[in-house]
């Protein structure tokens, strides 16, 4: 045990969101910091994680993560500090990785943490690169999409922290070409400049279907998707014969109202025989070790590069969450928590 802050603020929803949410959906709450049971840490959280599935957990609806509770702390990946603890093999001092973010402190239980090491990676990229959306990328490039070298890829959200990774991953297990899409010309030159794709588009600067036309003349083998809607519906008149999509993610509709019609162009599947595949992060923990082995091995070769969009304080947590749904990020959005 060590002494702690007596208390420590965080963010609850305080509405449902209505379409695009606002500041006043949430509210920063100060609250009292408990002393850890046996079994449990006491963490003081120094990188918050923002994700776009955090949009669909403020609807009250039945999903794959259960509905954030109105008036309570909101939960979310976060990589903290230890600095009480009643459990056996984690000490004070020790950092972990565990899921209640969204606050200054989280009381955790030690079963629902893991221990990682600074010196090894720096803390907020065992929230991205080194984290879940970097296995996301991993797991739904290779498995979900079945990538095989050779093969042309087309990916949405391309700046993005699954994005530009999915891009670079099939760079360097040898893709035939790497396309990408984002939402600003700035986005773009960086996936070509810096992360070695071999061509990029503006999805603001004209239809979907004509510039991945121009950009992949002779069609796509995968399209890992994370944003739905044009995108995908451009992606699947693109893809060949026995092409597939990993579906990652629909960012274009987190926030819509109404359901957005489905693609028009499903009667495509059957004469190419194109696969369509949902996929979850969670499902793919299997593939850590292969996945940390190798962007381990890219990251310290240089071979594989990594932007993030740091936002510092906890006040400024739903601003940063408000920007990356915006695209106001470049990589993976994290909230430091200086001490
Ligand atoms: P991110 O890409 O770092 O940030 C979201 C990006 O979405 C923004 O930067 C923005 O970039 C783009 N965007 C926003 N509105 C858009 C629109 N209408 N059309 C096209 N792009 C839009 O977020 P991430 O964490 O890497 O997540 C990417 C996708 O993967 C999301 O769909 C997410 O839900 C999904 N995901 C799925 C899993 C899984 O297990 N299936 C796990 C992690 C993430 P622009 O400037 O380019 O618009
Ligand atoms: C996302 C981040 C994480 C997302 C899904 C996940 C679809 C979750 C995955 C899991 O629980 O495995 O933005 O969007």
């Amino acid at each position: 045990m060590s002494t702690s802050t007596p208390t420590g603020r965080a963010w609850q929803l305080a509405a449902r969101p209505h379409g695009w949410p606002t500041p006043a959906d949430f509210a920063l709450v100060e609250t009292p910091n408990p002393e850890p049971e046996p079994g449990q840490i006491l963490v003081r959280n120094l990188f918050l994680s923002v994700d776009p599935y955090m949009r669909g957990r403020m609807n009250d609806v039945k999903s794959y993560a259960p509905p954030y509770e109105l008036d309570r702390p909101m939960l979310g990946g976060a990589v903290g500090r230890v600095v009480a603890s009643a459990a056996d093999g984690v000490a004070v001092g020790d950092h972990v990785l565990h899921g209640l973010g969204w606050r200054e402190y989280a009381l955790v239980d030690a079963a629902q943490a893991a221990v990682v090491d600074p010196a090894q990676a720096p803390l907020p990229a065992y929230l991205g690169v080194l984290g879940m959306t970097g296995l996301t990328a991993y797991a739904g490039l290779l498995r979900a999409a079945e990538f095989t070298a050779g093969e042309t890829v087309f990916v949405s959200g391309a700046a993005g922290a699954v994005g530009n990774q999915v891009g670079q991953i099939a760079r360097l297990k040898g893709a035939a070409r790497v396309i990408g899409s984002a939402g600003t010309d700035e986005k773009c030159a960086l996936l070509v400049d810096e992360y070695g794709f071999d061509a990029a588009f503006n999805y603001k600067n004209g239809p979907v279907a004509a510039q991945l036309k121009d950009a992949a003349p002779d069609g796509i083998d995968v399209y890992f998707d994370n944003v739905g809607g044009e995108h995908l519906e451009a992606a699947i008149s693109a893809l060949r014969v026995h092409g597939r999509a990993a579906l990652c993610g629909a960012i274009s509709a987190y926030n819509d109202i109404e359901p957005a019609p489905g693609p028009r162009n499903l009667g495509l599947l059957v004469g190419r025989r194109i696969t369509l595949r949902g996929f979850l992060v969670r499902d793919h923990q299997d593939l850590k070790p292969d996945f940390v082995r190798d962007v381990g091995g890219w990251l310290r070769d240089g071979k594989l590069r990594y932007r993030e969009t740091v936002v510092t304080g906890i006040d400024q947590a739903v601003a940063a969450f408000l920007g990356m749904l915006r695209g106001e990020n470049t990589g993976k959005t994290v909230v430091a928590l200086p001490e």
